[in-house]
């Protein structure tokens, strides 16, 4: 197959996955092989009190590739990929979750997308009429009844935000990120109506989404949080105006800087 040249960049957040991260790695990483694109992972472990670290970082020697990177404490999965954007090297960055309940073979449709559409951001979405999803109930009504919410507030282009398989033209997320504020919970609606709101075009595509575990790792305590970030971001965004000022406030540090060295 022709090379292609174009690197890639997989973001990888992983907590406690230590019965999953070996394979999932391997997985992805004959996914990218196969394309053809110069590929890394980058792993995020967070803090995990399984062996997600040591096992991922074994495999750094058969990959070299591969970057693990680990927080000692558990900061959230959005603070562990804000930190990723100090490793990406690639033209383009990938966000897939580590438990593959979305295959990495996927990204192609996503990239596909990406050219056709002229997008700067492609997302999965469970959503999406071609999508086949397999998820409980519950699940579906919690994603609905968050997509109206999320429609009302900030009329973003997209039925569905939370789904672990994102592409992004990498300049995107080093304008977008280092403004976030990044609570624990709602980052992706943070990037993406923030990404949104500076004029990046958002393109949602089908995904296949196969839960490998029997049952989500999210309770009702990070629903409720959930819905309290995301009201908090819209407080920033349209209240305060705050992430319009940062610009503002980043200029003004600077000129004190260089206030500071002229003195
Ligand atoms: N770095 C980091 N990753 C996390 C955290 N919580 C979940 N993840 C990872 O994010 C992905 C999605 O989490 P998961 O629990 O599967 O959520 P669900 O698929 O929405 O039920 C998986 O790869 C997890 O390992 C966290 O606090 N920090
Ligand atoms: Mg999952």
């Amino acid at each position: 197959m022709k090379a292609l040249k174009e690197k890639i960049s997989i973001v990888m957040p992983a907590y406690n996955e230590g019965s999953r991260i070996v394979s999932s790695i391997e997985e992805t990483a004959r996914a990218f092989d196969d394309f053809g694109y110069p590929w890394e992972i980058i792993v995020m472990d967070d803090g995990s009190s399984d062996d997600t670290y040591e096992k991922a970082n074994a495999l750094a020697q058969k990959y070299p590739q591969l970057i693990v990177k680990r927080n000692p404490v558990n900061m959230g999965k959005g603070r562990a990929i804000k930190k990723a954007l100090h490793y990406i090297t690639g033209d383009y960055t990938l966000f897939l979750d580590a438990d593959m309940d979305l295959h990495p073979i996927q990204f192609q449709t996503l990239f596909d997308i990406m050219g056709f559409d002229k997008a700067d951001i492609v997302i999965g979405s469970k959503l999406h009429p071609n999508s086949i999803v397999n998820y409980p109930l519950q699940r579906k009504i919690i994603s609905f009844v968050y997509y109206l919410l999320v429609k009302i507030l900030f009329n973003l282009p997209c039925h569905d935000t939370q789904t672990g398989l994102k592409l992004f033209k990498t300049e995107v997320l080093r304008n977008v990120l280092p403004r976030l504020l990044v609570k624990k919970f709602a980052f992706d609606l943070e990037l993406l109506v923030n990404a949104h709101h500076l004029g990046y075009k958002i393109v949602e595509a089908p995904i296949i989404l196969k839960p490998q575990r029997p049952y989500g790792r999210i309770g009702p305590s990070a629903l409720i949080s959930t819905g309290l970030d995301t009201l908090a971001i819209f407080y920033r965004m349209h209240i305060l105006k705050y992430y319009d000022r940062i610009d503002y406030y980043r200029r003004k540090n600077l000129a004190k800087e260089f206030r500071r060295m002229r003195r």
